[in-house]
Formats: structure tokens, C-alpha cells, sequence
């Protein structure tokens, strides 16, 4: 996508405004705070498919983030083959295994307990889809030579949550899991050295008598989480 050649500062007029009142806009934010309160992280899978159109228009909505110099530094794998599927969760098992057997230390593992988490992740064959999000650490230009991404990690932690709200909207549930180390991944997907896996994504379905874990609705208070300097 990028050449060596300088791309100059074109500027252009803005191409999509918005022009609500001041009701409206309280209106809408309203509106889209109430669809956000009803996301759950979902530990329960159904088997159900999901169209990958679905999956294609949530992760063209991540490819529309903000990102450090435009350079877009992510990559997706939207991944329904039940085989890889497979060799996805034996990998990831295997590391949380020795995570949950210690690996993770005393107070890590003690954070987790209200969440009731565990090495088995059988939402990783359950889950229709699993899309793994990967940082690109740096690019490469069309003549093989590299260049230098900025702000990855807010970058591409900007990217899933347009994907995650994307998929909320879609009517969809999910789950960041993040077995550490993930390199697995590089080699399952064959994905080059230059890209680092952040997390996978189950989405799907939540399985009937799915569950969340009661410290899941305790979110801080507004007041705990915003200082207004107002003028
Ligand atoms: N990766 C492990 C442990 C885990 C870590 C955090 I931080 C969580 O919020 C939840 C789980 C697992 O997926 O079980």
C-alpha cells in the first residue's frame, strides 16, 4: 500500500458532517451508551454459524480507526475452519495450562478468581469464528525495505474496540482471550515476524444458560472515571 515515494498534504473537504442539535446529540449518546451496557464478554458458546459477511463488515469497521500516522498497523484472521479451530485451542490450552498451574503468579491468579476463568477454552472450537488481531510492528515498503509504525499498541487496541462495538451492533457476542505467549499464532497463520499477536477474539453466539460472573456488572461510576475542568 505505501511506496517509498512522498505522499504530499492534500487537504480535503470534509466528507461526511454531522449537524445534530444539542438534544440529539444527547439523545444519541444516550442511545448508544444503553447498547453498550447491554455487551458481556461471553465465556459460553453456541455452535450457531454466522454469515462471514457479518465478520467481514466488522472488521472493515476496525480497518476505519484512527491509527499513528495513517499507517494502519493491524492485520485480522477471521478463522471458521473447525480443524484450525482445533490446533488454535490445543496451543492456547497448553499455554494456559501452565499459566493457571502457576505460571501466572499468586496475585495475577488471584485477580482472576471472581472471574471463574480456567485452562480449559472450549469456546475456541465452540465459538463459530475466532479472529486474531495482530500488531504490526513495522511495514514494509512495496520494494521489501522497512518502515517504522507509531503508537501500535494504541492503535491497534483503538481497532478491536471498533470491532468488538461492531460486532455488539451486529447483535453479536465475544470474548478477548489472550494466552501468553501467543507466537503459536505466527505459525498457525502464517503470519510474518513482523507482526505480534494481541489477543484472540471468539465470536458468536452465547450458548443458552450462558453465564457471566457477577464482578462483570460492577463497572466504576462515572465519577471514577471522569474529572470535568469545565470553563
Ligand atoms: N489468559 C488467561 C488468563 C486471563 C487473564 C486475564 I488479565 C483475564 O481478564 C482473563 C483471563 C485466560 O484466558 O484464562
Amino acid at each position: 500500500m505505501f511506496s517509498r515515494k512522498n505522499l504530499p498534504h492534500e487537504p480535503l473537504p470534509l466528507p461526511d458532517r454531522f449537524d445534530y442539535s444539542d438534544d440529539e446529540m444527547q439523545a444519541r449518546a444516550g442511545d448508544f451508551l444503553e447498547l453498550m451496557k447491554k455487551r458481556h464478554s461471553v465465556r459460553d458458546f453456541s455452535r450457531r454459524p454466522v454469515p462471514r459477511a457479518v465478520i467481514e463488515k466488522a472488521v472493515a469497521t476496525a480497518g476505519r480507526a484512527p491509527s499513528g500516522a495513517n499507517h494502519q498497523p493491524w492485520f485480522f484472521a477471521a478463522i471458521s475452519d473447525p480443524a484450525l479451530k482445533a490446533r488454535i485451542r490445543a496451543e492456547a490450552e497448553a499455554e494456559e495450562e501452565r499459566f493457571y498451574a502457576g505460571g501466572g503468579g499468586d496475585e495475577w491468579l488471584k485477580a482472576l478468581e471472581p472471574l471463574g476463568t480456567d485452562a480449559a477454552k472450549p469456546h475456541l472450537e465452540d465459538a463459530p469464528w475466532l479472529i486474531v488481531i495482530f500488531a504490526q510492528r513495522w511495514g514494509t515498503f512495496d520494494d521489501g525495505t522497512r518502515f517504522k509504525n507509531y503508537y501500535v499498541p494504541e492503535s491497534v487496541g483503538i481497532a478491536t474496540g471498533f470491532l468488538i462495538a461492531a460486532l455488539h451492533q451486529a447483535g453479536l457476542s465475544c470474548l478477548t482471550h489472550t494466552p501468553n505467549p501467543m507466537k503459536f499464532l505466527n505459525g498457525l497463520l502464517g503470519r510474518p515476524e513482523s507482526e505480534k499477536p494481541v489477543m484472540i477474539l471468539a465470536v458468536g453466539h452465547p450458548a443458552e444458560g450462558a453465564t457471566v460472573p457477577a464482578v462483570a456488572k460492577m463497572k466504576k461510576p462515572l465519577e471514577q472515571i471522569l474529572e470535568v475542568f469545565e470553563g
